[in-house]
């Protein structure tokens, strides 16, 4: 029989990972979400939205630092080097970075969307032609998506982390990720990574509240997506937008706090709120310099360099394994 006819079928199917992580992550003592389904359609165009403003000082600061350093890292990747780029999104930061290499052997972007890996492997094989892109659908922190290694043999590999993703990692699962790039690579490949740098909290504070209200609307589409997506209630006009910095934890923590005591319904199930009660749905965590290169060593990396803006509000890193 052909299900997709019938007309009981009309709706979508739920993701029921999506559903399985939502009610469990709502019915924790703080009530909490994972960051990644911040990031649907509607969500990545918000984000893209983040990066332009005024307030949000990372995307910019981190652009500036590579298009004054690029040489300086393309020299410390060396010439032939074989480019993996974990959560390899839109290519604006990899193609100049590829562009500067001295004969690049190939680039392999891992992601989930096998939609932006087909728009990475077209940009790149029209800005880059020759250069063979070898696209990997899937979670780039389970082993399973990585690539066997076979047909870059000899070569070196260098991964590329920017954009300071590795923030939304707490500090033992980034641990734990840097420990699993580690163990995608030879001795003397390389790490090439974005972070964002521990700072005056006013400054971290207006970039994660904006005045333009734009990563409110961010935060909030998480419920309008759980209400597309998963049959829910929500009332985001129950909801505010709450950012602040942690100076212990060294994290920004982003949380949609319920402004009255009320109930929500997900696919049928109920959900308390009390007044003043929050979700919890991204952290973004803050590196010394010295942290930093802590962490990597620990990791089984050597740090070699590091570059920064004036303001050392940013830093990439490059280390070798
Ligand atoms: C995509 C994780 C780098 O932490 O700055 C920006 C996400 N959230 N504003 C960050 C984000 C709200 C961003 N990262």
């Amino acid at each position: 029989m052909n299900m997709a006819a019938s007309p009981m079928r009309a709706a979508p199917p739920i993701d029921e990972a999506f559903y399985s992580d939502v009610l469990q992550g709502l019915h924790r003592e703080q009530k909490s979400l994972p960051c990644k389904y911040l990031y649907d359609e509607t969500g990545s165009r918000l984000f893209e939205r983040i990066c332009e403003l005024g307030d949000y000082y990372v995307t910019r600061t981190e652009a500036a630092i590579f298009e004054q350093h690029l040489p300086e890292m393309a020299h410390c990747i060396g010439p032939r080097a074989v480019i993996v780029e974990p959560g390899a999104g839109n290519c604006e930061k990899v193609r100049p970075l590829l562009e500067s290499l001295e004969n690049p052997a190939a680039y392999i972007p891992i992601d989930i969307s096998p939609e932006i890996l087909l728009a990475a492997r077209a940009d790149i094989e029209h800005r880059l032609p020759g250069l063979p892109v070898e696209a990997a659908v899937g979670d780039f922190t389970c082993m399973e998506a990585w690539p066997t290694a076979d047909g870059t043999a000899g070569l070196r590999q260098v991964i590329f982390f920017p954009g300071s993703t590795i923030g939304n990692f707490d500090p033992q699962q980034a641990r734990a990720l840097l420990a699993h790039f580690r163990s995608r690579l030879k001795r003397g490949d390389g790490l090439l990574i974005g972070t964002d740098l521990v700072k005056d909290s006013v400054v971290l504070e207006r970039a994660y509240h904006d005045s333009a209200h734009v990563t409110a609307d961010f935060n909030k589409n998480l419920l309008a997506r759980i209400n597309r997506e998963l049959d829910a209630d929500f009332d985001l006009s129950l909801f505010a937008h709450r950012s602040f910095y942690h100076p212990l934890r060294q994290r920004v923590e982003m949380h949609l706090v319920s402004l009255k005591s009320h109930c929500v319904s997900i696919g049928g199930e109920r959900i308390a709120f009390r007044e003043g009660e929050t979700i919890h749905t991204e952290n973004s965590h803050k590196y010394s310099l010295a942290g930093f290169a802590e962490l990597l060593r620990d990791t089984g990396f050597s740090p070699l360099a590091h570059w920064s803006d004036a303001k050392q509000h940013y830093a990439v890193h490059y280390a070798q394994a």
